[in-house]
């Protein structure tokens, strides 16, 4: 295998990764290879740098220090390190929670003209979740009244966040009886940074309790506001067919990308793109057209309510700019490399920062005033459409790779979809689990990770699963890798899914892989979960269902902080590669066995993505057996795991 093949399973990837290396473009992989051998203090999670007498650092081989200046232990810092990443994971998801409710509140009081309030069911529902009466009242008092509880719950210092209470019953109890319901969403947070200062928590469990505590506010809280509320200001996405991959770049118009997470500004693009003088601006510069296509979860977002095309996931930003057809790259924040800058730089694309809260030095700030949303946006894209003159059409190679994909999952048309037009349930699918044609469920999610093969992870776990009838949902980068694979079809339950999964998807019409958003909306696999326990025959608890969740390629502190709450909320979770916690055999043990004992959920470290497949299977065949079912009814013979 030629090292572009090496680097990711993606044939566009692979043509956009030999581009930078026969141009001699140093690119994310390069940087990687740059860093190797990496850290492994970092690695083991045994370094800490908290307070100015050290940083100090344990000795994995148990020849030389064993603690820290202070005395910390390497339990101690490598718990602490460890929530420190789920308290920025929780913030950075809660923060988009909250300027998704600013957004919200602005909108419904007629400050922000270009939004509305535009999911009326789902903002009554949601506000009679937070107590509001809404009878007779009009939809903007509505839209005001649940702004301003779900902002008032950041800051919240007592009691319980309302969205605990959508957890199954049995559940909300393990959780008030570990003292880990979270109070309020920064609460949560801050108390980490507290905990975690030099000279507090020592305790490794009680921080990793912690821990939980801030992950389940993000989960139940930040994430799930996030979600609820752009469902209810963007629309409340509906299964929708759309394209994937660089193949979605065209080669005679102004490409415009946007990428990041928050949808707020990349929401209003997509009417700006529509506009007519922009139009004919481009086609005066001899361009077909403006093409809009996403990037990472703002891909997502617009992927999954206004069918726009995605061109890839995390690992291919500097990629789509290596196709030099990109007039204009628009980010908001998470997961944008500082490095976009100079692969900008390198081509004639345009890169605009529009979040205050995320700039690059000497790149162009537009920043996003909700109060003149749509001409913000067309200021941008009108940078986009002068920036085709430009282009420099030689350098122009777009990888021709294309793949269509059905998104737009949520949980209530899941329920609508299985259950019928007059029958709003999940029924059909607790039957189908419980009769056995389906397996289970798995949740597979997360980033890629020039650590392991681009997508190939992500590509060959959901593959393994389908074969044996367990019916996956994905989020975030991990979609769009499915996705550029075929996976997210009705069509491809023929060639992927084990009979009974295929039985399944034909008769409701859904594909084996349910793309159910962007990575705030893990918090709807939540949702979906509990309504699986609330309909009954699966047990109390989601510690009961036959299911499991997976991470295969992840990078982010948000990964770390989803993980925890899904451990948290009674899910076996499976993370390619470690956390960085093995320096501490004790935390190790903590998350990998024993918390199953006190929350029902746990995680596991498996970097072969079939093996960690068939554990998640095993994991799946337990919890069939104690819930008294059969085996699943159809069982497959195995095939061979796809090349690395
Ligand atoms: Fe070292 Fe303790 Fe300070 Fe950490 S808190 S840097 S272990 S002295
Ligand atoms: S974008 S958090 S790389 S999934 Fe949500 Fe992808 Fe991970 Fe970012």
């Amino acid at each position: 295998m030629e090292k572009h093949e090496e680097r990711s399973y993606d044939p566009a990837s692979q043509k956009m990764i030999k581009k930078a290396i026969d141009e001699d473009i140093k690119i994310v992989w390069d940087r990687y290879d740059a860093q190797k051998p990496q850290c492994g203090f970092g690695e083991l999670g045994i370094c800490c740098r908290i307070c100015n007498m050290g940083p100090c650092r344990i000795d994995p081989f148990g020849e030389g220090t064993e603690e820290g200046v202070c005395g910390a232990s390497k339990d101690t810092i490598v718990a602490r390190n460890l929530v420190r990443m789920i308290a920025s994971g929780a913030a950075a998801h809660s923060d988009h929670g909250r300027d998704i409710a600013h957004t919200l509140l602005m909108a419904a009081k007629g400050e922000a003209h270009d939004y509305h309030l535009k999911a009326t069911d789902k903002l009554a529902r949601t506000a009679r979740i937070y107590g509001i009466d809404t009878k007779g009242k009009l939809t903007e008092k509505i839209g005001e009244e649940l702004g301003e509880k779900c902002l008032s719950e950041f800051g919240q210092q007592h009691g319980e966040l309302r969205l605990i209470g959508l957890a199954p019953k049995k559940r909300q109890e393990i959780w008030r009886k570990l003292g880990i319901v979270p109070r309020g969403i920064d609460r949560e947070i801050v108390e980490i940074m507290h905990r975690t200062h030099m000279g507090v928590d020592n305790d490794y469990k009680n921080i990793i309790n912690h821990g939980m505590r801030a992950a389940l506010g993000d989960g139940w809280g930040g994430s799930m506001i996030a979600t609820e509320l752009s469902d209810i200001l963007f629309g409340a996405p509906e299964p929708i067919r759309a394209t994937v991959n660089l193949g979605v770049l065209k080669e005679d118009y102004v490409n415009i990308v946007v990428h990041g997470h928050e949808p707020t500004l990349s929401d209003v693009v997509t009417e700006a793109v529509k506009d007519p003088e922009l139009l004919s601006l481009a086609k005066k510069y001899g361009a077909k057209g403006i093409n809009l296509a996403g990037m990472c979860c703002t891909a997502n977002e617009i992927l999954m309510r206004h069918g726009i095309p995605s061109a890839g996931n995390f690992l291919q930003q500097e990629l789509a700019i290596l196709t030099g057809a990109v007039e204009l790259m628009m980010v908001d924040v998470q997961c944008i490399m500082p490095a976009l800058s100079s692969a900008a730089n390198c081509f004639h694309t345009k890169l605009v920062t529009t979040s205050p809260k995320c700039k690059f030095p000497g790149v162009e700030h537009i920043e996003l005033k909700e109060e003149k949303a749509l001409e913000i946006a067309k200021n941008i894209i009108r940078l986009g459409v002068e920036n085709y003159k430009k282009r420099v059409k030689e350098r122009v190679s777009i990888p021709k790779e294309i793949k269509g994909l059905v998104a737009g999952f949520t949980t209530e048309n899941v329920f609508r979809i299985l259950g019928g037009k007059y029958r709003f349930t999940v029924r059909p699918l607790n039957d189908a689990i419980i009769s056995g044609r389906l397996r289970g469920a798995a949740g597979v999610v997360g980033c890629c990770n020039p650590n392991i093969r681009h997508d190939w992870a992500h590509v060959s776990m959901v593959k393994e699963l389908l074969k044996n009838d367990v019916l996956v949902v994905q989020t975030g980068c991990s979609a769009i890798a499915c996705a550029k694979e075929g996976l997210l079809t009705p069509e491809s339950a023929f060639e992927y899914a084990g009979a009974g999964l295929r039985e399944v998807c034909e008769a409701v019409g859904i594909p084996p892989v349910l793309h159910v958003g962007s990575c705030v909306d893990n918090s709807r696999i939540l949702l979906i979960l509990s309504a699986v326990v609330a309909e009954g025959g699966l047990g109390e608890d989601i510690s009961d269902l036959p299911v499991a969740g997976a991470a295969p390629e992840w990078m982010s502190e948000k990964a770390i902080s989803i993980g925890f709450y899904f451990v948290a909320s009674g899910v076996y979770t499976i993370f390619g590669t470690p956390h960085p916690v093995l320096g501490s055999p004790n935390v190790t043990n903590y998350i990998t066995n024993e918390l199953e004992n006190i929350v029902g959920g746990k995680f596991a470290f498996e970097e072969d993505p079939i093996k960690a497949a068939h554990m998640m299977i095993k994991h799946i065949d337990l919890k069939r057996k104690a819930l008294k079912l059969g085996p699943a009814i159809h069982q497959h013979k195995k095939t061979p795991a796809l090349k690395t």
